[in-house]
């Protein structure tokens, strides 16, 4: 075959899979402190004082709220520094993962 004809294309394309994403959630419970779920979440979670109040004060009236969105494993480490920094002050608050649809 020359250079210049056309051949046929022999592999096929296989389209990239992003990896999921996986969304960190934020549990209501009665007796965590709104000030120490507003801490932790500044502070694992890099947010300013009104986001993680915002954040808070959803999961308090919805029981649920997701924190943020990250690759599978850096949501897992969070959830689980986070979950752990309430456990080390004897408080039940609970960080969960789930992937995104
Ligand atoms: N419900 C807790 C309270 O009233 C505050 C809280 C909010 C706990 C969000 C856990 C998650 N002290």
């Amino acid at each position: 075959m020359s250079d210049t004809a056309l051949r046929p294309r022999v592999k096929t394309r296989t389209k990239t899979q992003r990896p999921r994403l996986h969304k960190v959630i934020l549990v209501n419970d009665d007796y965590t402190p709104r000030e120490f779920v507003v801490t932790v979440l500044k502070a694992e979670f890099r947010m300013n004082e009104s986001q993680a109040y915002r954040v808070m004060i959803t999961a308090h009236q919805k029981g649920v709220c997701v924190v943020a969105v990250f690759a599978k494993d850096i949501a897992e480490s969070k959830a689980t520094r986070a979950t752990e920094m309430a456990r080390s002050q004897g408080y039940p608050l609970l960080f969960t993962t789930e992937p995104e649809e």
